[in-house]
């Protein structure tokens, strides 16, 4: 019985002789004196010039959409570069694990189909930090390649007043100064794109580096999209689309950062998701955790149109896809709860793992499938490794880079990262998450914490407990001096804005920065309430 395979193979060796044919035919036409085989022979070459044209175009026609199938862009040899960054997603937010061994490392309620798969075609990363607790530092963290220590940066809300120190003041612009991961991008031949939260001001995007950009806009922007655009998530991916559709056509290699602003205005999720995890959570559909978890799916919703879109256009082969959230989630940073319930100490506002560790995937070419990588990462590394896919040299790299490229990890997840110092600082100069001013050190397995109030230490070997629940300081105290000598000296080096003492400061009034943050929600919502009303 002849099967399909066995067609396919009659057809796979006629393709393969098809230029013997062609030749034998051609030699019969010439030679031949019959003018009616001469015919013949000329009707049968045009029969096998077409169909060696049609079998030849067949098998690639359904990826010729500027694929190969050898994986090589033919219009660009620059590879695209695509940074999805989520607001507040914890390191737990995914319903995909993000340590291999550590079973609530995902979430158990939240479901992102769409994320789980960009993983599984990608690489993992267990141990990724923001380069900040909170927002915007870690934005231009990510934008320079440099710490928000070293840009003066360091909080995103405005200070506290009457503790026991005093809090430095932040910058709050983007200085023109620094080159910005879009500049040195768009300098290198790329079109760029920011789409959705900046929050750095410096006159937005379209003045930093970026062709195509929202505006100067910050988290009220979220609360004015609800149900069908739940905070512009797909407003965003429309535009993203459009953009990545014109670099079809222009045929110049793109780099696009998707600053998501969910997981903000979590209450304006889709109507019909809200009532699903109320329902899963057996809580209303008002409740904060809901709307979290309903969000988080609407997010993943819009980055699987996205992903969908990446294929249609024929760019996955030759583009890059780095997904990670922008600090930890829920606001109070103390490490108090320190592993007694199943997650990182800690949260936003503070050093603590909860506030810094993040969920962080590539995908990309040469990049295995299914893959993890437990070396640790900072989100600024990313700006050296996008130079590094880009092509651009080292020499035209920006003097006082901090982070190093990850390139050499995303072969099979093992190497090194070489950044300018071995030693990896989280700065926090502020009150915030309940923990006062604090920084955090990481060399090796070891992590330190400095409290400013007291000078205290706390050390932790963070490989064997992430959840920060055994301070070794006790134990080991020369190698905790040790580590706080190099952040005293990395601090001073780069010129760290620090608390100082409050000569004011009365313990009988004192100010309990968890209440002024309920104080500080409160305004907040009240303000937005306005907004609403308007
Ligand atoms: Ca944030």
């Amino acid at each position: 019985m002849v099967t399909f395979e066995v067609l396919e193979g009659y057809l796979f060796e006629l393709r393969r002789n098809l230029p013997v044919f062609f030749v034998v035919l051609g030699f019969m036409l010439v030679n031949n004196k019959n003018h009616a085989k001469q015919m013949k022979c000329f009707l049968l070459l045009v029969l096998v010039a077409i169909s060696w044209h049609s079998i030849d175009a067949s098998p690639e026609a359904e990826f010729s959409d500027g694929i190969k199938l050898n994986g090589v862009e033919p219009h660009s040899e620059k590879p695209n570069i695509i940074l999805l960054l989520s607001d507040d997603q914890s390191w737990n937010g995914l319903s995909l694990a993000m340590h291999p061994q550590i079973g609530w490392s995902k979430s158990r309620v939240i479901e992102t189909p769409n994320i789980e798969k960009l993983a599984s075609e990608g690489m993992r990363f267990s141990a990724a930090y923001a380069p900040a607790s909170v927002c915007a530092p870690t934005r231009v963290s990510i934008q320079t390649g440099k710490s928000p220590a070293a840009l003066h940066w360091t909080k995103a809300s405005g200070p506290e007043y009457g503790h026991k120190m005093i809090e430095p003041l932040n910058v709050r612009n983007i200085s023109h100064e620094e080159t910005t991961i879009g500049e040195q991008l768009r300098d290198a031949g790329y079109a760029t794109a920011h789409f959705g939260k900046w929050h750095l001001n410096g006159g937005g995007p379209n003045q930093n580096g970026y062709d195509v950009g929202d505006g100067d806009i910050g988290n009220e922007y979220a609360h004015q999209y609800a149900d069908p655009n739940p905070a512009d998530l797909f407003g965003m991916t429309r535009r993203a689309i459009s953009f990545m559709e014109n670099r079809k056509v222009d045929k110049k290699p793109f780099f696009m950062q998707m600053s998501w602003h969910a997981l903000h205005a979590p209450q304006n999720a889709m109507k019909a998701t809200l009532t699903k995890y109320a329902e899963r959570l057996n809580r209303s559909v008002d409740d904060k955790r809901v709307g979290s978890a309903a969000i988080s799916e609407n997010l993943d919703t819009a980055v699987g149109l996205l992903m969908e879109s990446i294929d249609r256009l024929g760019f996955r082969n030759n583009t890059f896809v780095v997904y990670m959230s922008d600090n930890g989630a829920g606001g109070g940073g103390k490490g108090d709860n320190q592993g007694i319930r199943d997650r990182l100490a800690g949260g936003k506002g503070g050093v603590w793992e909860g506030g810094i560790r993040c969920p962080f995937i590539i995908r990309g070419p040469g990049i295995p499938a299914d893959s993890w990588c437990h070396t640790r990462i900072v989100g600024y590394d990313l700006f050296p490794t996008f130079c590094a896919w880009a092509g651009i040299p080292a020499e035209k790299l920006p003097k006082g880079l901090e982070g190093g490229s990850i390139q050499e990890l995303l072969d099979d997840g093992l190497g090194k990262v070489y950044r300018s110092r071995e030693e990896l600082i989280f700065h926090f100069p502020h009150y915030q998450g309940g923990d006062g001013p604090h920084s955090a050190l990481f060399l090796d397995h070891y992590k330190l914490i400095k409290f400013y109030e007291d000078n205290r230490l706390a050390l932790f070997d963070i490989d064997q407990d992430i959840v920060e629940r055994h301070n070794l300081f006790q134990q080991f105290p020369v190698k905790a001096r040790e580590l706080e000598g190099r952040l005293d000296n990395y601090l001073n080096e780069i010129d760290a804005q620090m608390a100082v003492p409050n000569p004011q400061y009365d313990p009988e009034n004192a100010v309990n920065s968890a209440k002024s943050r309920e104080g500080r929600s409160r305004a907040i919502k009240s303000k937005r309430n306005q907004a609403q009303s308007r």
